[in-house]
């Protein structure tokens, strides 16, 4: 099977950004028809199966049935993935870089282009995440306290923590 990696990383642009791209809509649930992608990005289904199931982060799931396909998370796009709200541990973590930390100190965490500011369960996740960009810096979140505060968080399907935005009283930095 040819490399899956750049298609993968089209198919999260399609499915969270731009479904436009390739001429196809989401519902209002994010789901997208697997045959319009299939046509859309000239794959077969089992190319599609074998990017869904080879997903190191899961980042997209079927329908039961198999014929709408649709992002996890990350998208900016609104859409409602009918997550339920969900108690967090306590400590969250959220990867990043030095130079955003200034303005992260000022506004807090801000969800930017997303629907939501994304949030690990873990130090090691976050510090993927943050690596993304260059030298990770780690930054931990009072979600416990954010959530007796009255703020909701949820968690996609594969294991990200969703919140709408992390206000900096709730941020430690070192
Ligand atoms: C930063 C990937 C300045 C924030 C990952 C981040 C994740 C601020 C960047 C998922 C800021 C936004 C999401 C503020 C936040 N001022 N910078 N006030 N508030 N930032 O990509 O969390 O591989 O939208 O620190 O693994 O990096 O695509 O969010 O650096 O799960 O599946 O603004 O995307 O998953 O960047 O990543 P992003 P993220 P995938």
């Amino acid at each position: 099977m040819k490399d899956m990696t750049k298609t993968s990383k089209f198919l999260s642009l399609v499915l969270r950004h731009h479904p436009e791209k390739i001429g196809v809509s989401l519902d209002e649930h994010g789901w997208a028809p697997v045959p319009d992608i299939l046509a859309g990005m000239n794959l077969t289904m089992e190319e599609l199966e074998h990017i869904v199931d080879a997903d190191e982060k899961r980042r997209y799931s079927f329908s039961g049935d198999k014929t709408r396909i649709r992002a996890n998370q990350g998208h900016s796009i609104p859409v409602d993935l009918e997550l339920e709200q969900r108690q967090p541990p306590e400590v969250l973590f959220h990867g990043t870089v030095e130079r955003f930390l200034d303005p992260i100190r000022r506004e807090g965490l801000q969800r930017r282009s997303r629907q939501y500011v994304h949030l690990s369960p873990d130090a090691e996740t976050a510090v993927k995440v943050g690596s993304r960009r260059g030298k990770p810096v780690v930054l931990q979140v009072a979600a416990g306290r954010m959530a007796r505060d009255g703020r909701a968080f949820f968690l996609s399907e594969n294991g990200v923590w969703l919140t709408e935005e992390v206000p900096p009283q709730y941020l430690k930095f070192d």
